[in-house]
């Protein structure tokens, strides 16, 4: 079986090592990862949601963290502290360094993005094909209005450097609108069995990836059945700050406004949680088929039992 699944960040790594461990031997999943949350810093090149798909599944992730490199040191964020230059509010430890250095290294010798990802697995063996949504640049900017006035600031200066404090009036995937989907992405979709889309950010994750022109058309035509899990759980995001992303596009934190935002033009099934058993008449009444599970990724064999479900989910809808 193919399996497809349209992946941010934490969300997403961590549905993934549920779901490499609910698939048969042979079956291949490929990963189409966000790259809007891509950031430039130090004359290097990070991309965050990549990063933590292909440590969390090669087994380097900071576990507790999220992100990050497991037995972390910072000694050049303190090199970096001694001479005055920022940013200080994002945290590079000295192992992480090392990839985004070979990951620019390779991108000003010419390679796109999705090579250098391919150059970057060789040494993590994810065991998934990880494939980034676009070899374009695309930085998701957020609109705010605070003392300084109104103005747009990198995603990650929001997320990370005002922990979405200061309400999000926008939400825009600068570059998407020219990017285009890295090689093998529009058909891997059309190839797919399955496809899924984990309980990553249905805003700046998923909601980013469907927005390179011809990704979201490709989802929606593939003959695989969609199947969705709710990241919002009894009305709230499990992790993260994922209600403010939401409200700027209008959209309740709810797990049905999840659902009904991305469309049953989109969704063929939609895993809620067990709490929200209320939502599933309000999703199955938009011609979606929905099904409360226990959706919390509390330890790997739960989040293996998550994703049995949705691969259940779609073989009944298909
Ligand atoms: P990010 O890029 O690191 O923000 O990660 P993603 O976009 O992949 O996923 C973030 C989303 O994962 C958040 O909105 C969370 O609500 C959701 N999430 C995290 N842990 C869980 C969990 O255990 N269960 C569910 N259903 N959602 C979760
Ligand atoms: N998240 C934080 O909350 N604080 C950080 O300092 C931080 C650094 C960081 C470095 C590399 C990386 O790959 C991820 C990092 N993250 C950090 C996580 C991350 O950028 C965000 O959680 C997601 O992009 C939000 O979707
Ligand atoms: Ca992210």
């Amino acid at each position: 079986m193919r399996i497809v699944a349209l992946a941010g960040g934490i969300g997403g790594a961590r549905f993934l090592r549920g779901l490499k461990e609910a698939v048969a031997p042979g079956d291949v999943i490929t990963v189409i990862g966000n790259t809007g949350d891509d950031i430039h810093l130090f004359g290097l090149k990070v991309c965050p949601d990549l990063d933590t798909v292909m440590y969390t599944l090669g087994g380097g992730i900071h576990e507790e963290q999220g992100w990050g490199r497991a037995d972390e040191t910072w000694s050049v964020k303190e090199e970096m502290k001694a001479y005055g230059v920022g940013p200080d509010w994002f945290g590079l430890g000295d192992r992480d360094f090392a990839t985004h250095i070979v990951r620019t290294q390779m991108i000003s010798a010419g390679y796109p993005l999705s090579a250098v990802t391919e150059a970057l697995c060789d040494r993590w063996q994810p065991g998934v094909r990880l494939i980034p949504m676009s070899d374009d640049r695309v930085e998701t900017h957020v609109r705010i209005t605070d003392d300084r006035g109104t103005r747009a600031v990198h995603f990650q200066e929001y997320w990370v450097r005002l922990h979405a404090e200061v309400a999000a009036e926008a939400i825009v995937p600068v570059g998407a609108d020219t990017a285009k989907p890295a090689p093998g992405v529009l058909e891997a979709i059309a190839e797919a069995d399955v496809i899924l889309l984990p309980p990553s950010n249905p805003v700046v994750s998923v909601g980013t990836i469907l927005a390179v022109p011809g990704i979201r058309r490709a989802v929606a035509d593939a003959a695989a059945p969609v199947v969705g899990l709710s990241p919002i759980v009894g009305g709230a995001p499990v992790r993260g700050m994922a209600d403010k992303v939401l409200a700027a596009v209008g959209v309740e934190a709810a797990a049905d406004a999840v659902a009904l935002h991305y469309g049953a033009d989109l969704l063929d099934g939609w895993l809620v949680d067990t709490a929200d058993e209320a939502a599933v008449a309000a999703v199955e009444a938009a011609g979606i088929r929905c099904r409360a599970v226990p959706l919390m990724m509390t330890d790997v064999p739960a989040t293996a039992a998550m994703a049995r479900a949705a691969l259940e989910l779609a073989a009944e809808v298909r």
